[in-house]
Order: C-alpha cells, then structure tokens, then sequence
C-alpha cells in the first residue's frame, strides 16, 4: 500500500488546547472574587453528579506557573482559557478587584513568554451571582453590564491579547440553564429561555461595540455546532431536522452575522417566541474577526411528537463509536460544519475552538503515559478532518483540544474525562497521556504525523 500524501497545515495555524475558569482554576472565592452561579449551583444538594463542586478541581489557579511550562513542553503555540467574571468585578458591576484582574494579567504574560498566544474568553458560564440577583441572563440591562466588564479587560490586556472571544456556546446557557434546567442558574421555563438567548446576544453585541472603540486586534464568538440530518426523507423528518439546526445552530450564527432569527423558532417556542425590537437586532449583529466553532458531535434526527419542546429526537446510529457521554463519534460532521459554515455565512475566518472526546482512560496511571487510544484516533480522524475542510476552501485558522486537562465537567462534576492530561483529583498530578504525546507531535510537524 502506497502511503497517503502528508498533511500540512499552514505555517501560522495556532495549535492549542482549551480549558475555562470555572473547570480548571479552583480557590473560586480567593483573593476577593465573588461567588459565581456554578459556585452557587455546584453547593445545591442535587445539582451536579457525586455533588462534585470545583472549589479545588485542577487547582489552576496556584499552579498556573507550572502548567504554563507544561504547555509549552507540549509544543503548544497558543491556549484557550477564559476569565472568571467575578474575579474582576466581584459584584459583576462598579468596584474592580484588582487581585484578581493582576492572576489574569501574570497568566497572559507568562503564556507570551513561552511563545503561547493567548485567546482569551470573556464569559464561559460563571456569571457573578450578585448579577443573577438583579436577574441574571433575564435583565436587559446585563448588555451593558457585560460591555462594563468586557472594557475593563479590554483596557488592560488589549496591549498583549491579540484574540478575544466574547462567548462560549450561548445555547448551552440559554438551553442548559433556562430551558431544560441542568446547568446553572437551573431554571426550565420556556418563556425565559428565548429572552435569556436574546440578552446573550446582546451582550455579545455590546462587547463588540465596546472593542470597536479601544481594542486594535481580534475578537469572534464561539457557538457550539452539532450538525442535523434528517433520518428519513419524509417531510415530518426532513422539518424536525430543521427545527433542531434552527434551535441549535442557526439561533445564535444568524443574528451574530445577518441580523435576524430563524423562522423555524416560532414553531420551537410558540407563543414564548417574542418580536424583537429590530434595534437589539442591529447591536447584535457587528462586524467579527472570527467565529470559533466548537465540535463535539453530530445527531440525526426523527420528528417525535412526545419530546418538548423541539417535537424531534435523536437516533442513535448504533454501527458507530460512542463517547462515556453518549456521543457519537462523527469525524465527517467537522468537515459538514465547516463547509456549511462557509457556504452560508460567506467563508468567515474560523477557529477550531473546542474538540475532543470523553473516554475512561484505562487505569494504570502511575506510569510515565496513560495509554488512550480512543482519543488518540479521535484527535487524528478530526483534525484530519479539519485538513480536509480547509481544502475544500474553508478559511480554518487554528484547532484547540478540549481539553488540556481532565476538569470539573459541569453537571457530569468530576465523572467525565476529556483531557489529554490526565488529573489525579487526590494528589493533583498531572500525567500525559499518550493523546498529549501525539497531539505534541502533530504540532511539532505541523501535521505530517497525522498520517504516520
Ligand atoms: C463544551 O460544551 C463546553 O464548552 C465545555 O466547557 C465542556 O467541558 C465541553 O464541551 C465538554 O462537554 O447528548 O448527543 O444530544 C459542549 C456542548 C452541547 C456538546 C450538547 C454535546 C449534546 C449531544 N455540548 N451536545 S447529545
């Protein structure tokens, strides 16, 4: 058998792994920080699984200096991490601390001098719980809040971040936190979730609009995309695929980057579907950098009466791999994405922000490397897939793995794994896994090992 021409990518393609503050940092109430919802959540009796909170977790926040040398003996050339909220503004609004904007700003310094470009995320989750006193995701007004604190870290590290995200994965918050109720804040209401999806947005746009004014580099949104297909081609399939692509994808890409809603959510939420003054559809939609895409996995989907609120549900394709989450391994839904992103969205610049797999890794973690073949094959099949993306014309950037370590997995707490570093959550050792060592040597040859 001949061997398969070596991949390459382009010289500058940023190569990183991806975490968030509330997964990875522990201390959440160190230093003057305020409480966050997930802090809040994660004490709720019920809430997350075990009754996992991340009040140590990979305890980041006092090992960051090392973990920094780690990344940079994995050859990374940039890290995708995001700030927590309220260590900035401990009230989410008004007083700074400035302890906390100083762990941020040593971070981003240490990162630079390791040669680790920083893309940074203002809001990965943890909203400040004074904030979801006043209402949280509820409250028009948290446009503004979030444009206030977007400034702030604006002002101090523009100088030094070349790459800003102002969310990660709106859906997630507006699903998982106001419509089905699993993530924090827990609510599950069908009027709220809409309104909390739309403030979302805003508040993207206002941060947007805040950059305009004082930042000179880059900043984009990540959405997560789990493309649809229709598991039949009859007509009651064919529109519960759409529902679920609007419901999913299109709710959050095309305001971001036409100015309007899909007209599949009036059918999603019904009466709980309000018109939008077409002003907050103008602050929502600003010129972007680039649009992150995080990709985990793909569904295909059957109309189903009995399911709230979508009428659509997903089959399981059981010839395939699945991930401990019930996942299905879908290498081709990367290259789908990426080239139905370019297609309908007129080729934006795109990062790769988040991908990855959860596996229980075996159990011999003493050794020099953990052994974890399935995500090894995962990483390969996927940024393959990118590659083959990118020569189909797709404009892709970089590629981040989810994630650097093993960390707190929201509701999941700490039953799911998704690191290439494997953490030991008694002694806080990290240990490589042997998806950190291929990972390393893809970047070291910039995509040839790929193929080995
Ligand atoms: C990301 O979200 C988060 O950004 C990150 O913090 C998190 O740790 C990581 O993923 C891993 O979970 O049950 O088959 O219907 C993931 C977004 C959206 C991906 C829901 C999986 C459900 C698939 N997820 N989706 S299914």
């Amino acid at each position: 058998m001949t061997k398969p021409a070596p991949i390459l990518f382009p010289k500058d393609f940023l190569w990183g792994c991806a975490t968030s503050a509330y997964q990875i940092e522990g201390s959440p109430l160190a230093d003057g920080a305020g409480p966050s919802v997930w802090h809040r959540f994660s004490h709720t009796p019920g809430r997350v699984q075990d009754g996992d909170t991340a009040d140590v977790t990979c305890d980041h926040y006092r090992r960051w200096e090392s973990d920094v040398d780690l990344m940079h003996s994995l050859g990374l050339n940039s890290y995708r991490f995001s700030i927590a909220w309220g260590r900035v503004l401990p009230e989410g609004t008004g007083r700074i601390n400035a302890a906390g904007l100083d762990f941020y700003e040593r971070l981003v310094d240490r990162l630079l001098s390791r040669g680790i470009q920083p893309m940074v995320t203002l809001f990965h989750w943890d909203l400040p719980a004074a904030l979801d006193d006043r209402g949280g995701w509820l409250n028009r007004d948290i446009a503004q809040w979030f444009a206030e604190y977007a400034d702030v870290m604006f002002r101090r590290l523009d100088d030094r971040v070349n790459y800003w995200t102002t969310l990660n994965e709106p859906w997630v918050v507006a699903d998982g936190g106001y419509m089905h109720g699993v993530l924090a804040p827990g609510h599950r209401n069908i009027f709220e979730a809409p309104r909390a999806a739309h403030h979302l947005m805003m508040a993207h746009g206002a941060a947007v609009q805040a950059y305009r004014a004082t930042g000179r580099n880059k900043i984009g949104l990540v959405v997560n995309i789990e493309p649809k297909y229709a598991a039949s081609q009859s007509d009651a399939d064919c529109a519960a695929t759409r529902r679920a692509e609007a419901y999913m994808n299109r709710q959050y890409l095309e305001p971001a980057l036409l100015g309007s809603y899909p007209e599949e959510l009036h059918e999603v939420f019904g009466e709980a579907w309000p018109q939008w003054p077409a002003a907050d559809l103008r602050l929502i939609k600003q010129p972007l950098d680039y649009i992150g895409v995080n990709y985990y996995t793909r569904a295909v989907v059957r109309s189903d009466p009995t399911s709230w609120p979508l009428k659509a549900t997903t089959v399981k394709q059981k010839q395939h791999t699945h991930m401990e989450t019930g996942w299905e391994v879908y290498p081709q839904g990367l290259v789908d994405t990426l080239l139905w992103i370019k297609d309908q969205y007129g080729n934006p610049p795109v990062y790769i922000t988040e991908n990855g797999a959860c596996f229980f890794d075996p159990p011999q973690v003493e050794g020099p490397v953990l052994e974890d073949p399935l995500r090894v094959d995962y990483l390969r099949k996927h940024i393959t897939a990118v590659h083959t993306a990118m020569q189909r014309g797709a404009d892709i950037r970089g590629y981040f793995a989810w994630s650097l370590f093993d960390n707190f997995e929201w509701a999941f707490g700490f039953s799911k794994r998704f690191g290439i570093v494997h953490m030991n959550y008694e002694t806080l050792k990290r240990t490589l896994k042997s998806s950190a060592h291929f990972y390393s040597k893809v970047i070291a040859s910039n995509g040839a090992a790929l193929t080995e």
